[in-house]
């Protein structure tokens, strides 16, 4: 099957809420895979390079400051077309807006503190996992469970 490794990161206000082990129960009950995952205590440097396209934007600061504020939980994540599956379980960025069902929509009130990241394109996640992970932090298998996950005539 076509595989896609994906990044996300579970932000501070989702890791101090108690939220994170909720969010990854949705990754793992949609029969996505989680194939690497540590906590990290985001540096200035990180948060910058993570989100360098945003640099103009007025919430800019405010944004580095919310993703430095306390330990995220980093998450590699793989499944047929991950990327775009993730951000559809994600939701829209306000919490407010966004659809009941998704992470945001069921959990979040706000566009700023909005509990998880999801890269938006291969380009990003390639560029996000490996600015994020070293060279065998992933561990690229598949869950035997794949075969009642998905039927081979979707693909
Ligand atoms: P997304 O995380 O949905 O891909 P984005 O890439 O447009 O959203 O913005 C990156 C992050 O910046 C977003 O998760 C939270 C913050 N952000 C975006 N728009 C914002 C706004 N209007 N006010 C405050 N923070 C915002
Ligand atoms: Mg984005």
């Amino acid at each position: 099957m076509p595989m896609e490794t994906t990044f996300l990161f579970i932000k501070p206000d989702a890791v101090q809420r108690g939220l994170a082990g909720n969010i990854i129960a949705r990754i793992e009950a949609k029969g996505l895979t989680i194939v690497g995952t540590k906590m990290v205590q985001v540096s200035p440097e990180l948060a910058k390079a993570h989100y360098a396209e945003h640099a103009e934007r007025s919430f800019f600061p405010t944004l580095l400051a919310f993703v430095t504020s306390s330990p995220v939980i980093a998450l590699a994540v793989r499944g047929v077309n991950a990327i775009s599956v993730c951000r559809n379980l994600i939701g829209a960025t306000n919490g407010q807006k966004a659809a009941p069902g998704t992470i945001r929509g069921d959990l979040g009130m706000s566009a700023g503190n909005n509990l998880i990241h999801g890269s938006d394109s291969p380009e990003a996640a390639a560029k996000e996992l490996a600015l994020w992970f070293k060279a065998g932090e992933i561990q690229p298998y598949d869950r035997t469970i794949n075969n009642w996950v998905y039927d081979p005539s979707d693909l």
